[in-house]
Parts: C-alpha cells; sequence; structure tokens
C-alpha cells in the first residue's frame, strides 16, 4: 500500500497556518498526518488547535518542548524571577482559562520519541532527540556527529525530527535518510531574504512498496489578518509581540529586558503567582 504522509510540526498557536496546511494535505490526497511536537504557544489557538488535528487521521503525536513548558507551568515548576518563565506561564495560564481537560490529558500522555514500520522501512520520530526535545544540538549547520546521535536505533532507516522550524534533508555519517520539514506556524532561517517567506511549511514523505518514491517540502500562505485578529478577539497576551512575529517572523522568547518591562507593566508575575496558587 501507499503511504502518503504529511509531517507538520511546530505550530506554535497559530490555527490559521494549521488549517491552510490541512487543506492543501486534503487536496494533495494526503493519507497519513503524523504531528512532530510544538502545538500551542505563544499564539491564540487553542481546543481549535486539537479540533484540526482530530479532523485528520493523526496516527503519530511527539512531545515538544512547548508541551513540557506547558506542563511544568502546571506543576509549579516556574523561576518567577526569570521573565521568560513570566512569559509562558501568562500563555498557561491563557491556554488553560479555555483548554478543554482531555486535551490536556493528551499532552500529558504524549511520548518523547516513537518508531514507525512502513512498507518495511524502520523510521524513527522525535522533535529533536529521542530523550531531549529541547537544545540547539540538531540545528542545520551543527557537525555530522549530532546529527548522527538520531539513530539510537541503527537499524532505523530514516529519522524525522523538527525544532529548528527550518525544512532540511540530509543524511547521517551511513547514509541515512534525515528528514525535517520546518515550522508550520513559525519557519524561520538566519538568512534575512530566506526569513521573509513566512508561509507555512510542512513536507510529504510518500513510501510505496519499493521504498521512499518522494519527499516533497512544501510552503503554503495563510491568512495573516485573520490569525491576528484571532489574537486580538482572544485577548491574547502579549499581543504586540505576536503581531509583530506575524508580519516580521521575529521571535521575543529570550528577550529578557523586552519581557521584563511588559511584565512589570501587566503586572503579569503577580496575575500567576495568584493564578496558579503559588
Ligand atoms: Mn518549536
Amino acid at each position: 500500500m501507499k503511504h502518503k504522509i504529511a509531517l507538520l510540526a511546530d505550530v506554535h498557536g497559530n490555527a490559521s497556518a494549521l488549517k491552510a496546511v490541512i487543506e492543501a494535505c486534503i487536496k494533495d490526497g494526503v493519507t497519513d498526518y503524523w504531528f512532530l511536537g510544538d502545538l500551542i504557544m505563544p499564539g491564540p489557538g487553542g481546543n481549535n488547535l486539537f479540533e484540526l488535528l482530530d479532523s485528520v487521521n493523526i496516527t503519530t503525536f511527539v512531545k515538544g518542548n512547548w508541551e513540557d513548558c506547558f506542563l511544568d507551568v502546571l506543576d509549579k515548576d516556574i523561576d518567577l524571577e526569570n521573565a521568560t518563565d513570566i512569559y509562558v506561564s501568562r500563555l498557561v495560564q491563557y491556554l488553560c482559562e479555555n483548554l478543554d481537560d482531555h486535551h490536556i490529558k493528551l499532552i500529558k500522555k504524549l511520548p518523547l520519541h516513537l518508531t514507525k514500520q512502513i512498507n518495511g522501512l524502520s523510521i524513527s520520530i522525535s522533535h529533536n532527540l529521542h530523550s531531549k526535545n529541547y537544545g540547539g544540538d540538531l540545528w542545520p549547520t551543527n557537525s555530522q556527529e549530532n546529527f548522527d546521535q538520531l539513530f539510537v536505533n541503527e537499524d532505523d532507516d530514516i529519522a524525522i525530527y523538527a525544532h529548528t522550524h527550518q525544512q532540511i534533508l540530509r543524511y547521517s555519517s551511513n547514509g541515512q535518510l534525515i528528514i525535517n520539514p520546518g515550522s508550520v506556524g513559525q519557519p524561520h532561517s538566519k538568512w534575512n531574504k530566506l526569513h521573509s517567506d513566512l508561509r507555512a511549511q510542512y513536507a510529504v514523505l510518500e513510501i510505496d512498496k519499493t521504498g521512499v518514491a518522494e519527499v516533497k517540502f512544501k510552503k503554503v500562505a495563510y491568512d495573516v489578518e485573520n490569525e491576528i485578529k484571532n489574537a486580538i478577539d482572544n485577548n491574547l497576551p502579549y499581543l504586540d509581540l505576536y503581531q509583530e512575529m506575524r508580519e516580521t517572523g521575529k521571535t521575543y522568547t529570550h528577550d529578557i529586558d523586552l519581557l521584563q518591562k511588559i511584565n512589570d507593566r501587566l503586572n503579569y508575575k503577580r496575575e500567576i503567582i495568584n493564578y496558579f496558587g503559588l
């Protein structure tokens, strides 16, 4: 049987982009959908993100570092002196105010790593490394040995990862195939001209009875104005930052000085202390 698998990752709360990608995949006759983590935050998407995934045949879902950030905040593992922790916690509060309980339960159950067998090919699937869904180990320009770490199981033929928000096709030292589908909701490039293309990224992997028939890296445009309107209508915290991110691709997760100013101005530290009972 021929499998036409959509590889989707790093939506980061951008339901407008996810919707456009799923519509394109349906038109394209995709049969399976694999989700590689980072569905939520900092965008306004909540239940609608899970409903979009539920509307198609999701057969794989691994946990991204932002899902772990979400769970850390629920566990009250928050450094109140760190502006980024306050930022993430306030976004988790925003989500918790509306997110259905069964979606929270699903996040808690997500695995870090999965292996799938498709027509005799063994495929490793993780957000980043097998047991580490965060950090810069697999940045595109890093050394080959870092990428070889994706093959913990030497019998794997293909490794699929996400996290860097950049579309990548390369090989291990032993010639195994490595695919990164890029980011649906928050694409990134170090190179300005490439970074200015903010369309939603994903990949389609086609496996027939002979082997890998096709790997397609795709981009689709989506309704950015509608996404910004969603953020405004839902009173998304850090709205200005999200609006700028949608228009320029710039992210602020680690801009401590700017986050600190916003947190102080809007009294977000006090608000999360109260909300999470810290
Ligand atoms: Mn991500």
